[in-house]
């Protein structure tokens, strides 16, 4: 098994009925990969793009037995399962369900670079890593804890609004939560 990193967003329709649902779904079926831990749900002002609305973002850390591209693939089964259509780059979207990283795995594939090329500078992704594993580490840039201290001290966390929503909590497939 190996650990991997998954990033959820939504910022159209019911967004916290589709990040549990992603979750569900991501971890249904046969050779589903196991959770490990889930992070709070953020809400998080959309960073590039066209004018949209708030996210909702989670992180979701798993063991798995897929490779790399069955995972990327899994992923994407969940996005078309919520009808995520493709329109504008960066645009709103029902669910944006992303690698962030496989194991220490370093890979400048495009149809999946590992770890993620923009993870390091979006607060919506390493503040929820963080939460879920205080020790994470982004493969070939350090400490989670570190890259968030710098952007924070960047400024852009400012500019990416986070905001812990303590009235939501996504729940893992067999009961309680980790
Ligand atoms: N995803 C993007 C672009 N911008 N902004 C926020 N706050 N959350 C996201 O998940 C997000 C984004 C591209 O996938
Ligand atoms: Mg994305
Ligand atoms: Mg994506």
């Amino acid at each position: 098994m190996t650990r991997a990193v998954l990033s959820l967003g939504s910022n159209l329709g019911d967004r916290m009925a589709t990040l549990q649902g992603a979750v569900d779904t991501l971890l249904g079926g046969s050779g589903a990969p196991v959770p490990v831990a889930v992070s709070p749900v953020y809400e998080t002002a959309p960073v590039g793009g066209p004018e949209q609305g708030a996210f909702l973002n989670a992180v979701l850390v798993v063991d798995t037995a897929d490779t790399p591209g069955g995972l990327l693939a899994r992923a994407q089964g969940a996005e078309r399962a919520f009808d995520r259509v493709r329109e504008v780059r960066w645009g709103p979207r029902t669910l944006d369900v992303d690698v962030v990283s496989y194991d220490d795995v370093r890979d400048d594939d495009p149809a999946l670079t590992l770890p993620h090329p923009r993870a390091h500078l979006r607060a919506f992704v390493l503040q929820p890593w963080l939460d879920a594993d205080p020790l994470a580490e982004l493969p070939g840039r350090g400490p989670v804890a570190d890259l968030l201290a710098e952007l924070v001290a960047g400024g852009a966390d400012g500019g990416q609004g986070l905001r812990v929503r303590e009235d939501l909590r996504l729940r893992l497939p067999g009961g309680e939560d980790r």
